[in-house]
């Protein structure tokens, strides 16, 4: 069979790891394969299926006129689409399209397959690509309100122990997109296979700050990470956030190099409570006050159809933007480091509003 695999005209920065993982599969029984991205005629043969990915619910636009444009090309073919957009809202995709077959969640036979990095050569946005990303575990230990991995991929599993198979021999950085890597009862395995390769690593969801201990600090010490990302999502975390910077700083972690995702306008409709300016602006003054470097990130809902558009009762459309603009003005690429005019500004304000109010047009003292 023939299967055209495509990757929608979406922004993002990472090559479809769920097609590159299907390229395999479908190559494993016997299949040709081709990757194109967006709408294109450059399609080599006539496609038995076309298998369409999909990455953000509010990304669906690019995926439908992927849908529509194969379908007039080949209106013979069977469509596939699946990922995340299509696991969350498959009927927004069959409302308007009755002929696809959506699929949702994980696809069980291709999970496992080490991905083909060779059909990226065909994609000038991915031909240079040169990181190895993977999935050791998928699922989550946690219910987080406010995420989908649980919906989508249900309780906690190892999908892979011996990882030195899925890195790609002349890759030098491993991206790991594990959920909840501590969660893993091989994480110290795995930690230890990546160590001697001396290669960059990144555990770029983050890592669960509640599970960080003496032992895992001082593995990870080992490793070559130009940053360490945990989040600081709701005030409870307190305790566990200082006790875990504490034991990755003991351990020759740097501060500045411990980045912390701090959620704001999350709003829970079964509870009818979130977070507000004042308590965001608590954690990010918390984080900065320990040295480390806060990451704001706007809650979006998981069935969000338009970016930035969800705000929370607790918050108003104005102080949404004083965050967004802070980070740009204030802050240093979107984040707000330990700068130590930026941490005398936060600790002076009486709270959220002189917090996060602009400068007159002058210079950040690092
Ligand atoms: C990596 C990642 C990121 C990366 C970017 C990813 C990228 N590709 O560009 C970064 C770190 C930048 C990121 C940022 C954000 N992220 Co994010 N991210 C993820 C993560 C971990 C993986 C997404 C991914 O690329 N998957 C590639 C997929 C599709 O491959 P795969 O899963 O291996 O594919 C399997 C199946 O999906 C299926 N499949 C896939 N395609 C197809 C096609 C067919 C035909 C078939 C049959 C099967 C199939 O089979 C594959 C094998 O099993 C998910 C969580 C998760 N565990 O999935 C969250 C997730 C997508 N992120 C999420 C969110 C909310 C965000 C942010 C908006 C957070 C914020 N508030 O800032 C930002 C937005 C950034 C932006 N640019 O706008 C949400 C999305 C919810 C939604 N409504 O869309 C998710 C689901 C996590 C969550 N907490 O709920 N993210
Ligand atoms: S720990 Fe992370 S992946 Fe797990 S439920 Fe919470 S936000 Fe989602």
């Amino acid at each position: 069979m023939n299967v055209l695999l495509v990757e929608p005209d979406y922004y993002t920065r990472y090559p479809p790891l769920g097609l590159m993982k299907l390229a395999t599969y479908h190559r494993s029984c016997g299949d040709c394969v081709q990757l194109v991205r967006g709408t294109t005629d450059n399609v080599d043969f006539r496609p038995d299926i076309i298998e369409i990915t999909s990455l953000f619910t509010y990304a669906w636009k690019p995926v439908h006129e992927s849908i529509d444009f194969y379908h007039k090309m080949f209106p013979d073919s069977q469509i596939k689409v699946g990922g995340i957009y299509a696991s969350l809202m498959p009927e927004h995709i069959n409302s308007e399209f009755p002929f696809v077959n959506v699929h949702k969640g994980l696809h069980e036979d291709a999970e496992k397959c080490i991905p083909s990095y060779d059909i990226l050569k065909t994609v000038t946005k991915w031909e240079k690509w040169d990181a190895s990303i993977l999935f050791t575990s998928r699922g989550c230990i946690r219910k987080c309100p406010f995420c989908s991995v649980p919906m989508i991929e249900g309780e906690f599993r190892q999908v892979v122990k011996n990882i030195e198979k899925y890195i790609h021999p002349g890759h030098q950085k491993v991206i790991l997109w594990d959920n909840n890597f501590l969660a893993s009862p091989y994480w110290k395995e795995i930690v230890s296979t990546l160590q001697p390769l001396g290669l960059e690593i990144d555990f770029n969801q983050g890592l669960d700050a509640r599970l960080m201990d003496e032992e895992k600090a001082c593995v990870l010490s080992d490793l070559k990470m130009p940053a360490l990302r945990m989040a600081y999502d709701f005030p409870d975390e307190k305790e566990a956030i200082v006790k875990a910077v504490e034991t990755l700083h003991e351990n020759g972690i740097r501060k500045r190099k411990i980045i912390f995702y701090n959620l704001y306008n999350f709003y829970d409709d079964r509870k009818l409570a979130g977070d507000n300016p004042e308590s965001f602006f608590l954690r990010v003054k918390e984080v900065l006050n320990l040295g480390c470097v806060s990451y704001p990130m706007r809650f979006e809902p998981m069935t969000s159809l338009k970016k930035n558009k969800f705000i929370s009762p607790l918050w108003t459309a104005e102080e949404l933007e004083m965050v967004a603009k802070s980070r740009r003005v204030i802050g240093y690429g979107g984040v707000f480091p330990p700068y130590k005019g930026l941490l005398k500004k936060i600790n002076n304000a009486s709270g959220f509003r002189e917090g996060f109010e602009l400068y007159p047009a002058k210079k950040q003292k690092r």
